[in-house]
């Protein structure tokens, strides 16, 4: 899952990195062709860290651990012209195995260089962020400025935007590690990337983050009060809104409540018989009446049986819908007015993208909706509707649907997303695959 995403933090990072070494290594080459014999990076460093370094980045340890001042001297001029160009990182890399090495497996390096080296590097960045020490220092201290950072967040902001991140979501990413790094000091190399992926775990999980209770503990409340907690699902045609609905009376049968489905998609033909299907299937009650009758009243009677029958939960399906359809949109709002719902989800596709927070917005718009629920999850990459939804309407996602199993829902978490997007994990790792 959000493979895409996880990719294209990654990337920033790196590609900070890169500008800030380059122009460190260029400031070098000034320095040399002014007799000060000054080198970019600094000799002095930790035995461990050493050789962290050099399994990552072979050639670099031996060419900085072997070379003597004078044989690193005959290699600027022309050289290091011919470096500066090819970037300097990149040649770094490169050992003449490598050279044989195809991109795709050049690409596989630099994948999972970023996670090992954070995972490697921490212990070498005390608590509150100063570098302590380690290989490739910076001579002086460079302090990240905004030239550093404009046209790499630059092509951040494109790249989510191309992921289907909403445009609201993408400026405030940019903005905030932008306010985070500029100014920032650093002392060796490694540290950029320390400091930027910190800047971006920070500024998505401001974004993920959306207060709001869970469903559980709305129907404890309700449920203190001789209440059934009473939900309405709604959204366009096809995102899942059934089958969630077999998914949560499943889940909540199995937590030890008793739920009940409300079959108020009079409107399209087969949904009474497949609202039913779930029902039967999972083991919860129904109520239904004919198709084409008044949906409201559907959901009306559902909510009087929980209050008679002492049940702590009704699940209201309703017809999928165009938020452009008036006369449909119209009819979603008098299910409202007569069940009278504690909870309004709309229910959106996350392989929609965009779409689904586009649709959320006009939704929320008409009948004012508590929550979302991201579905199909389990097939999607970009991720742009996961981070931004919420962020877009200011409501909680609840839930992520995960597959089309009854157990193929989860709780939303915004730690267990962040952990998906900045950690590397069995889930979290970037596939091979999947394109940006
Ligand atoms: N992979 C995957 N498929 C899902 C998920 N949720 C639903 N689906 C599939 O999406 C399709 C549509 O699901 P429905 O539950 O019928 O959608 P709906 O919103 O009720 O559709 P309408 O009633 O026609 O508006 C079905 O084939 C489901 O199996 C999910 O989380 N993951
Ligand atoms: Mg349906």
């Amino acid at each position: 899952m959000f493979e895409s995403l996880k990719k294209k933090f990654s990337r920033t990072s790196e590609k900070l990195e890169e500008e800030l070494i380059e122009e460190g290594q260029q400031e070098n080459n000034v320095q040399e062709e002014s007799g000060k014999r000054f080198s970019f990076f600094s000799f002095g460093r930790k035995e461990e860290a050493e050789e962290d370094e050099s399994s990552l980045l072979p050639e670099a340890a031996k060419t900085f651990d072997e070379k003597e001042p004078e044989a690193a001297e005959e290699t600027s001029g022309e050289d290091d012209d011919k470096e500066k160009k090819s970037g300097f990182l990149s040649k770094f890399r490169k050992s003449s195995k490598d050279d044989e090495e195809t991109p795709e497996e050049d690409d596989k390096e630099e994948k999972s260089r970023f996670w090992n080296r954070n995972k490697e590097n921490k212990e070498d960045i005390s608590a509150d962020g100063e570098a302590t020490g380690g290989v490739f220092s910076f001579i002086r201290e460079k302090t990240i400025q905004k030239k550093h950072v404009e046209d790499i967040l630059f092509d951040l902001e494109m790249e989510l935007l191309q992921g289907d991140v909403a445009m609201e979501v993408a400026t405030e990413v940019v903005e905030s590690v932008k306010e985070n790094l500029v100014g920032k000091k650093i002392k060796r190399s490694n540290d950029i990337t320390e400091f930027t992926y910190l800047a971006l775990k920070n500024a998505v999980s401001d974004i993920i983050d959306i207060p709001g209770k869970s469903m559980t503990e709305m129907i404890e409340e309700k449920k203190a009060q001789g209440e059934p907690l009473v939900v309405m699902f709604v959204g366009i045609n096809g995102t899942g809104k059934t089958t969630t609905i077999g998914k949560l009376a499943n889940y909540y049968l199995k937590k030890g409540y008793t739920p009940v489905i409300a079959a108020s998609d009079t409107f399209r033909a087969g949904a009474i018989e497949q609202v039913t299907h779930h029902a039967d299937n999972v083991g919860v009650k129904i109520i239904k009446h004919q198709k084409g009758s008044d949906p409201a009243a559907v959901a009306f009677d559902a909510v009087e049986h929980a209050r008679a029958q002492k049940k702590e939960l009704v699940l209201i399906d309703t017809a999928g819908r165009m938020q452009t359809n008036t006369n449909l949109m119209d009819e979603m709002k008098k299910i409202k007015r007569v069940s009278k719902p504690d909870l309004v989800i709309f229910v959106g596709d996350a392989l929609t993208g965009n779409d689904a927070t586009e649709q959320s917005k006009k939704f929320n718009e008409a009948i004012d909706i508590d929550g979302v629920i991201l579905t199909k999850a389990d097939a999607d990459s970009k991720g742009g509707a996961s981070l931004s939804i919420g962020y877009v309407i200011k409501k909680p996602i609840m839930f992520l649907g995960m597959g089309q199993g009854y157990d193929d829902i989860m709780e939303y978490d915004a730690g267990w997303m962040l952990n998906q997007l900045f950690s590397e994990d069995e889930q979290g790792e970037i596939s091979d695959e999947i394109q940006s």
